[in-house]
Order: C-alpha cells, then structure tokens, then sequence
C-alpha cells in the first residue's frame, strides 16, 4: 500500500493511526508541494492528500480511505455497536476539531514550508495563495494574531474528551478506535508544528496521546 501524505496533515495522521492500528505495511510518498505529478498520475488527476494505492484500487478522501480500510483489512476500527459512534467522531474530528487545529498550525505550516521543500520559499507562498483563496486576503496573519484564542476554542472542545479518558483508555473503550485515529491526526498536526503545545492545551489527554502514538 502506498499513502500519498503531506507531513503535517491532520488527515494523512489519521489515516497513517489507523493502518498501524491494523498492522498493515505502508509506503509514504510525501507529495512536495510544488510537484504534484506522481500523485496526479497515481490518482488520474488528482492533486490533493491523502490518497491511498492499495493494490489496483486509488481511494481519495480520508473518510472513503478509512471506511475501504475497514471493509478490506481487519479487524475493523468501527467494531460492531460502536461503528456508528465512530464515524460520527470521525466527522466531529475532521471537521469541528480540525477547523479549530487548522487555523492554529497554519501559521507555523507556512513558516516550516520552505524547510519542508527543499529551501523553496515559493512552496510557502503557494500555501498562503491556497489558503487565502478559501479563507481570505491576510487569513494567516489573523490566525496569528488569535493564537491565544484559537488555544482556548482547543482546550474546550478537547475538555469532555479527557474527562471520558479518566474512566476508559480510548475514546469509545477498551479498545482503540476510529475515533481515536481521527482526534489523534489532529492533535498530530499541532505537535508536529508547535513544540510543547499539547502539554500546554491539552496537558489531560497527553497520556492518551503518547499512548497512541506509540501504538502499531
Ligand atoms: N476531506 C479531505 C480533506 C483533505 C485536505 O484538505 N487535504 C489538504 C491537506 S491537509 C490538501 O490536500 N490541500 C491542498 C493544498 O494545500 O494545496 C480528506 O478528508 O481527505
């Protein structure tokens, strides 16, 4: 299986947590930002991670990728009673929490883009074009500025997480689960670009985070 991934993306963590979970071997390829042409070739067309090659079959979109690893690769990260719990965190994860892990790496995802593509400051200029096109003219300056406030909406929203994480070791239980790999992609995402900032934001569920991010 090949993974076509950018380093920091929330989504390509969730979907690496969840083959590991599965025990399954995997391929990185790490897209560069300037270069997309292996993984429009290998896609048809197209230009976005994560997109999974797994054997004949190219599934985009890190919600169809984790619901084909499901179906395909036991054992299933939506066990039984729990699948429904698990799709709907997996959609709380990617769109609720993320919005609000986003705009809080995006400003050191930009500062780190040249590093992360061979010196190349137009790899950060294409990253604040992308994102200014979707969220608007200056849209990293001002997530910048509300560091401190885009910090607190974190730690509120992760709260009633950690206090499930006080009486059980994952997130629906005994075991880990889909919904364990999409919360820890996100989180995965900030502590890959903001050194100690989990500890700081989310000290409760730091235990849980090492735990997993450990787990194969
Ligand atoms: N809904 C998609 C979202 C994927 C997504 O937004 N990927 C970002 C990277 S995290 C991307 O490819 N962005 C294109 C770009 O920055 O040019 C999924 O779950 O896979």
């Amino acid at each position: 299986m090949k993974l076509f991934q950018f380093a920091y993306s929330p989504y390509a963590a969730k979907v690496r947590k969840c083959l590991e979970l599965k025990h399954l071997a995997y391929e990185i390829v790490e897209v560069p930002y300037l270069d997309r042409r292996e993984l429009m070739v290998a896609t048809g067309g197209s230009v976005h991670v994560p997109v999974l090659v797994d054997g004949r079959t190219v599934v985009t979109d890190s919600a169809r990728i984790t619901a084909w690893l499901d179906q395909q690769h036991a054992p299933s990260l939506r066990p039984g009673a729990l699948a429904g719990a698990a799709v709907v965190f997996e959609q709380w994860a990617d769109q609720i929490l993320e919005d609000v892990a986003f705009r809080l790496s995006a400003p050191h995802v930009e500062e780190r883009m040249a590093a992360l593509n061979g010196g190349r400051p137009d790899a950060a200029a294409l990253y604040r074009i992308v994102k200014e096109r979707k969220f608007g003219a200056g849209c990293i300056d001002a997530w910048r500025a509300q560091r401190g406030e885009l910090g607190a909406r974190l730690s509120t929203l992760l709260e009633p997480l950690a206090a499930t994480l006080e009486s059980q070791p994952y997130l629906l239980g005994a075991q880990p689960t889909l919904a364990d790999a999409a919360v820890w992609g996100n989180l995965y995402m900030i502590d890959a670009v903001m050194a100690g900032e989990l500890a700081r934001l989310c000290p409760r569920l730091l235990p849980w985070y090492q735990r997993l991010a450990g787990a194969k």
